[in-house]
């Protein structure tokens, strides 16, 4: 076998040493695929991806801000899951680099990896013993194709062929260089397995069919056939296709647990209590002026849920329980039953900031929240309904506002069809004047009648406040911040909210100056926000635009400036902008 002296220069070639990145990588991606192909099979929910991506969503600290900010919007998801998979591949190839070495090492780092994907699958809210498939086929297949992909990388290492196409330091394998004896070799004739790489690896024996471990080498026969460089890339190849096609499959399973179907079918009754008429001049005529009703595919989405819920309204159920007289569980069909309501209700995120856009109205369908809840009939001293979602979101809502006679809904629909699957298909809340996280669980199945000093919901226990009722606010649309205008009168345009009081006047102010009126658009109730719009013979020179919100109860909105975190953000919306002259 090879000295002491080989292993003193040890250093893995170039053209093995990436052949081993690339083995590791592409054993990650078929572990990866087929776990994406058994969770199809089985639970969406269940892969390790996805089950690592939402562990780490739900232990990510408050302190996180930048994170928490957006309270989870769409974006920083994709963040999160590529930042997933940007890591995997890199400690893959690392991995990958290793095992040419010694298998082991690969097989270790594959066993740490599984043990990561398991913890996180088996501390999903709802997770079976089952949730451990889609990870233990996924490294069982990752198991495979990395001692194929090693075995293949390694012959790379001896075999006389080797001119890897991707070899980034050609001068390194050179024939002619005096390290590499093996090189020199004539290709017919036994190669001596100098290459110090070996030298960590037992059971080393030469001849034209390399074997690289002593373990039985069943692909012998088959890739002694080939040239290694070929070899090796044809199982990469296959590696890839293995990959793609179980991720594709996985994927294309998962779809079918779609329950577009059925949201289609729902046939809804006449609501028991319909809507007023929108009023003629609830849209104001400015362009660039967010519409009174938001459309669903810009209606603002935020949640926790890294998979969106496919909820089967056919297995629905709503449980409501707790510190109740007789405990209630309803179906979808008995929800549908109950005389329903039809409400205009703006939502709010509490982690919108000044101006943000986590802020939508809709025309909402659904049953009555208190209606139920007063059929469990509560016992003295609750206080707060602690919410709970298919996916184990939760949020409080204090008992008293439910049943004040607002109209806190089980919402079934949106803007005329069932909820949009984003939205909480088949059920979810609504409750006007709250913030969503304390009021809005989408895709909800549970309800515990409780006290907030005995239970503390999702967002509360991350340093929120338990109790958020919306602040009265109000947005600039346009001009929008930084515009460059022309001089003359331009009308400065928005909306307001102040759910379940009402906007009584909206003011604006140029440059600190005094307040002027805003003319108000009309609104069918005191759930959703306003429009308003006030024309500003606009002067040429930079400006700050600024405008503010007073509600019915007579409040006018805060100018103190504070950051959504822990009940909301606060302070007057401003525009900077420049009138060219
Ligand atoms: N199941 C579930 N429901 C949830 C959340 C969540 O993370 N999970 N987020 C809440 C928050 S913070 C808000 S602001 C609203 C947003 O509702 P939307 O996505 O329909 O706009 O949903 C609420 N309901
Ligand atoms: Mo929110």
């Amino acid at each position: 076998m090879t000295g002491p002296s080989d292993v003193a220069g040890d250093q893995i070639r170039p053209s093995r040493a990436l052949a081993g990145a690339v083995a590791g990588v592409l054993a990650a991606a078929v572990a990866m695929g087929a776990a994406q192909f058994a969770a199809g099979l089985g639970v969406p929910q269940s892969s390790p991806v996805l089950a690592v991506g939402q562990a780490a969503i739900d232990l990510t600290p408050p302190q996180v801000k930048d994170f928490a900010v957006s309270a989870f919007g769409a974006d920083d998801k994709t963040v999160l899951l590529g930042g997933i998979l940007v890591v995997l591949a890199a400690s893959a190839a690392v991995l990958g680099r290793l095992a040419v070495r010694r298998l082991g090492f690969g097989m270790w780092g594959l066993a740490i990896f599984a043990s990561i994907g398991l913890a996180a699958a088996l501390t999903r809210p709802a997770a079976t013993v089952g949730y451990v498939v889609p990870t233990l086929v996924g490294s069982a297949a990752g198991a495979f194709a990395l001692t194929w992909l090693v075995r293949a990388a390694a012959r790379l290492g001896a075999a006389a062929d080797v001119l890897f196409p991707f070899d980034l330091h050609p001068e390194l394998t050179d024939p002619a260089q005096p390290a590499d004896p093996a090189r020199s070799a004539s290709p017919a004739e036994p190669e001596r397995p100098s290459d110090p790489a070996c030298a960590a690896v037992p059971a080393v024996r030469a001849g034209p069919a390399y074997s690289f471990t002593s373990l039985p080498h069943p692909d012998d026969q088959a890739s002694s056939r080939w040239p290694a460089r070929r070899w090796f890339l044809i199982s990469s190849g296959a590696a890839a296709a293995v990959a793609a096609l179980g991720a594709a499959a996985g994927r294309n399973l998962t779809n079918e647990h779609n329950i577009a179907a059925a949201r289609a079918a729902i046939r809804f009754p006449r609501p028991a209590v319909p809507a007023p008429p929108l009023p003629a001049g609830s849209n104001l005529v400015v362009p660039g002026l967010g519409s009174f009703i938001t459309p669903d595919d810009s209606f603002y989405r935020v949640d926790t849920a890294l998979l969106v819920p496919q909820v089967d309204p056919a297995t629905w159920r709503l449980r409501i329980h707790g510190m109740v007289q007789r405990e209630v569980t309803i179906t979808f069909t008995d929800l549908l039953r109950r005389p329903l309501i039809e409400a205009y209700i703006t939502l709010t995120c509490v982690s919108d900031p000044v101006g943000g856009p986590y802020v939508g109205n809709a025309k909402w369908l659904g049953a009555s929240l208190a209606g139920l809840i007063r059929q469990a009939r509560p016992l003295a001293g609750a206080n707060q309904l602690l919410c709970t979602s298919v996916d184990g979101f939760t949020s409080g809502t204090p008992l008293a506002i439910v049943l004040d006679g607002r109209d806190a809904l089980l919402a079934m629909a949106m803007n005329g069809m069932a909820l949009p699957a984003a939205h909480g298909f088949p059920v979810r809340m609504v409750v006007p004047g709250l913030y969503g996280y304390v009021s809005a669980t989408k895709w909800v199945t549970d309800i515990e009648v409780t006290t907030f000093a005995a239970a503390s919901a999702y967002w509360p226990q991350r340093g929120w406040a338990q109790r958020a009722p919306i602040k009265t606010e109000s947005r600039i649309d346009v001009p929008a911040d930084g515009a460059s205008l022309a001089p003359g009168r331009t009308p400065v345009a928005g909306v307001a909210w102040a759910q379940h009081k009402g906007v009584a006047a909206v003011e604006v102010r140029v440059d600190g100056g005094p307040w002027h009126e805003a003319r108000l658009a009309a609104v069918p109730g005191i759930d959703t926000w306003r429009q308003w719009v006030w024309e500003w013979p606009a002067a040429p020179g930079q400006h700050l635009v600024e405008a503010r919100a007073i509600d019915a109860t007579g409040y006018t909105q805060t100018a103190a400036q504070v950051q959504p975190i822990p009940n909301g953000a606060s302070g007057y919306p401003s525009a900077q902008v420049t009138v060219r002259s």
